[in-house]
């Protein structure tokens, strides 16, 4: 894997992801080995990567892609790991660890073991390395993107049966596990003036005409997918309306000015410039990565250092919320090549239910 180019580049002998628990979620070990359960992953610099699991996760991880497993002895992670290193005689005077995902206690345990060895964060390297999609993901997007939207259809064509927000996400949850996905987060409807909280919860609380956001996202194959759409709900106000269309229009001009090359930061404030007066009522980022993590790199905002370049994904999603009044946002995901590929399908011409 090009990966360890990484590491070589940067003199580091050996990466270590780990997912401590039985019930955890390690979006690392999905990366790398299509693999969800307990276990570490020893990532040489030159070496083939190998992953170390314990008994009840053997059969679980054989169905991965890294296929050079050790099951774990009745010692302490930690402890498997030293040993198993010594013995494959893998070099490990500097080991690279995710910062950003190790807990402390986990790096206290860790520490006892590896008392000399000194310790790098690759958190920022891994982050950009994922950045940019390969084929291979871009495939498994794709497909997680059409399961999303045929969802997010039934979910339009059946919205006459529903009475409560609850409704609506219940109903969404319900077809995303019936086609074999999970939800990538609680699924936001927020209706009426419920919608000027930009991440608000349900609460069965009653269906409020007017503007409706509905944010959703499902995880196909360790990939997440996000997209957001804002309807009517009966009637909207001519107030309302117009100020869906222009944010529309913002969002698809953005969608035109996201070209590789182009400062992510810029595109942030190009959107600043082209919501005017209404910039103020944008409380949020314009977008980010998505992949095996549900926020990752690009960063679409004002301090982004990141510049857009082929097969990243991310999503572009203007937003203006007036306090207790309402709120709209449209959220597409798109993929960026020589002309942006939007993965998001369903219409964004304002829908009335
Ligand atoms: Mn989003």
């Amino acid at each position: 894997m090009s990966f360890q180019k990484i590491l070589q580049g940067k003199k580091i002998d050996l990466a270590l992801f780990i997912n401590p628990s039985s019930s955890g979620h390690s979006h690392e070990l999905v990366y790398f080995c299509q693999y969800d359960g307990c276990g570490a992953l020893l990532v040489p610099r030159s070496a083939k990567p190998l992953l170390i699991v314990p008994k009840m996760f053997e059969e679980q991880a054989q169905k991965g892609i890294v296929k050079n497993i050790r099951v774990l002895d009745k010692k302490k992670l930690f402890e498997s790991i030293k040993e198993t290193i010594k013995k494959q005689g893998i070099p490990a005077r500097t080991i690279g660890i995710c910062f950003q995902t190790f807990t402390h206690s986990l790096y206290t345990a860790f520490k006892k073991e590896f008392r000399k060895a000194k310790i790098v964060d690759i958190t920022n390297d891994f982050l950009q390395y994922r950045a940019v999609k390969s084929p291979k993901e871009i495939a498994v997007i794709k497909k997680g993107f059409s399961i999303a939207n045929s969802v997010f259809e039934k979910t339009m064509k059946n919205f006459s049966d529903f009475r409560t927000e609850s409704d609506v996400a219940a109903f969404m949850l319900y077809e995303s596990k019936k086609q074999g996905c999970e939800v990538s987060f609680p699924t936001i409807i927020a209706s009426g003036k419920n919608a000027s909280i930009p991440h608000y919860f349900e609460a069965q609380s009653k269906l409020n005409s007017g503007l409706c956001v509905i944010d959703f996202g499902i995880r196909f194959k360790g990939y997440n997918t996000d997209m957001t759409r804002t309807i009517g709900i009966k009637k909207v106000t001519e107030h309302e309306r117009q100020k869906y269309n222009m944010l529309l229009k913002i969002q698809k001009k953005l969608i035109g000015q996201a070209r590789i090359g182009i400062k992510c930061a810029d595109l942030y404030n190009s959107c600043l410039a082209l919501l005017k007066t209404d910039a103020k009522y944008f409380t949020h980022g314009l977008g980010h990565g998505i992949g095996v993590q549900l926020h990752e790199l690009p960063n679409l905002s004002s301090s982004s250092k990141e510049i857009l370049k082929n097969n990243m994904v991310f999503t572009i999603e203007p937003g203006i919320y007036l306090p207790k009044k309402m709120g709209i946002r449209i959220e597409d995901s798109i993929i960026i090549q020589k002309k942006p590929i939007i993965l998001t399908k369903p219409t964004k011409e304002l829908r009335i239910l």
